[in-house]
């Protein structure tokens, strides 16, 4: 059997592929698709995904692209601990949860929106970045809400196991860190993240600990 995630360090989609991969216990290797470059626009790249995004993950002659798509895939194709909730209810949920941030605020921020409002609207990057803190902080404030205030949040984002729902709020406040948004006034949100990033699954895919990723 042959994994190969396409990723890149500062990837906040390929972060919760490459964290899934490890809690499944999934070797893989990982081949860099330089986005500072634009690699994603190569020829090569292209083949594999006309989307011209991240990750791609291919297992064997599949090819499979959405990091949350990818996630509940390899949590129904392998065993090891599962990333859903048995019942339909809680997977409504953690469904929810996850596309808060992979649906909502994650796709305001990533490379090719913020440089178009540079190209397009002679957008400076103080503005992209303000842009970028701003949708980080709405997001924020959203997943804290629901996380502190359905009572169905506990050690984790839906009860006291691990589920996909980490995975993705545990990219949001790597994001929202990367960007330096304060997290302060979402003290759920960063407790949980923090407990997670504790897990050495979660903590070696780190983005700043993947290849090409700054000292700090
Ligand atoms: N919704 C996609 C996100 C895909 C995406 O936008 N990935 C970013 C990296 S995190 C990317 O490849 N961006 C390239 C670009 O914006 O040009 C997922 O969850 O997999």
């Amino acid at each position: 059997m042959s994994v190969t995630l396409h990723g890149y360090w500062r990837s906040l989609a390929t972060f919760r592929v490459r964290a899934a991969l490890n809690l499944k216990g999934i070797a893989f290797t990982e081949k860099i698709v330089d986005l500072s470059t634009g690699e994603q626009f190569s020829p090569e790249f292209h083949a594999l995904n006309p989307q011209h995004v991240l990750p791609l993950l291919e297992h064997d002659a599949l090819r499979l692209t959405q990091s949350l798509a990818i996630v509940e895939y390899l949590d129904e194709s392998f065993p090891g601990q599962s990333l859903l909730p048995k019942d339909a209810a809680g997977r409504a949920r953690v469904r929810a949860l996850s596309q808060i941030t992979a649906a909502d605020v994650h796709p305001l921020i990533v490379p090719r929106v913020r440089n178009y409002l540079g190209s397009e609207f002679s957008i400076e990057e103080e503005g992209r970045m303000k842009w970028a803190r701003h949708w980080l902080e709405v997001g924020t404030e959203a997943i804290e809400a629901r996380l502190a205030g359905d009572g169905q949040s506990g050690q984790f984002a839906h009860g006291d196991q691990l589920t996909m729902a980490d995975l993705a709020l545990v990219s949001h406040v790597v994001g929202a860190r990367l960007f330096k948004v304060a997290l302060d006034r979402a003290p759920t949100l960063e407790a949980i993240a923090n407990r997670c990033l504790a897990m050495p699954a979660i903590a070696s895919a780190h983005p700043l600990r993947q290849p090409g990723a700054p000292a700090a």
